[in-house]
């Protein structure tokens, strides 16, 4: 699902409504003459992407198969400097984490393929991050604990997952995709990623995570999608352990 980004948003990035729309009215084949270097090209799509309340800029070519998403018009930014990553909730001791402490903490890689609900796909992609489960251990889960609720230096975003989901080895907070560090308009400096559900469960801009005594639906599970949202549309509520 595209976003709902707001025009005209205080602090967006620079290219304006009557810039989107200016390239858009040049049409793809004159786009993909112009003269943009890959990096230039999807720099312009991410900042494209939050002003253009058309939703066309999802139709632009990216040569990385990627779409920017966000549900705000304009989203901080933070690096190592500013970004904290705050767990608490039921857990033995609640912890903030800084950029340099989740790099200190070991690394996993997962390779997976990426999907959007909205169908488009990009194969074999690889994040590297620490394991939430990892994080969990180090915090300490105590009863009644049995999920997760994140949240995002965006304000607005929010999601969830089990414990039991988020315990798998596949789940990561993530701080490198394609062995490089997260660009701001994938979510970076650090984003959840769970590889085995639709993209929309990993969460971009990840600033808060809340351990909770039951499964509190996050943005798009509010405006109907699924909670659990397998890639292989497996319903794995019955399984055992
Ligand atoms: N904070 C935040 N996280 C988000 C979203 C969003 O709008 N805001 N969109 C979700 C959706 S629907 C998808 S498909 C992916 C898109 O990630 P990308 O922008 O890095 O391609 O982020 C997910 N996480
Ligand atoms: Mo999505």
């Amino acid at each position: 699902m595209a976003g709902q980004p707001k025009p005209g948003a205080e602090g967006g990035p620079p290219v304006g409504r009557r810039a989107v729309l200016g390239m858009l009215g040049a049409g793809a084949a004159g786009l993909a003459a112009a003269p943009y270097l890959q990096r230039g090209w999807e720099n312009f799509l991410g900042a494209a992407s939050q002003v253009d309340a058309t939703g066309l800029t999802g139709l632009l070519p990216n040569p990385g198969g990627f779409r920017y998403y966000s549900i705000v018009g304009s989203v901080p930014r933070k690096d190592e400097t500013n970004y904290a990553l705050t767990v608490g909730g039921l857990v033995d001791e609640p912890k903030t984490y800084t950029l340099a402490d989740l790099r200190a903490m070991p690394q996993t890689r997962v390779v997976a393929d990426v999907l959007c609900t909205d169908g488009w796909r990009v194969d074999d992609t690889p994040f590297e991050g620490v394991k939430l489960a990892d994080i969990l251990d180090d915090v300490g889960v105590r009863s009644p604990g049995t999920a997760l609720r994140f949240t995002c230096f965006d304000g607005a975003y929010t999601e969830s997952l089990t414990l039991e989901q988020a315990r798998r080895s596949d789940v990561l907070v993530a701080l490198n995709m394609q062995d490089k560090p997260l660009i701001h308009e994938h979510g970076g400096p650090v984003r959840l990623y769970v590889a085995p559900m639709y993209f929309y469960k990993s969460a971009k801009w990840l600033s808060g995570i809340s351990v909770t005594d039951k499964v509190v639906p996050g943005f798009w599970e509010e405006r109907g999608y699924a909670i659990d949202g397998w890639l292989d549309g497996a319903d794995r509520h019955g399984d055992a352990a």
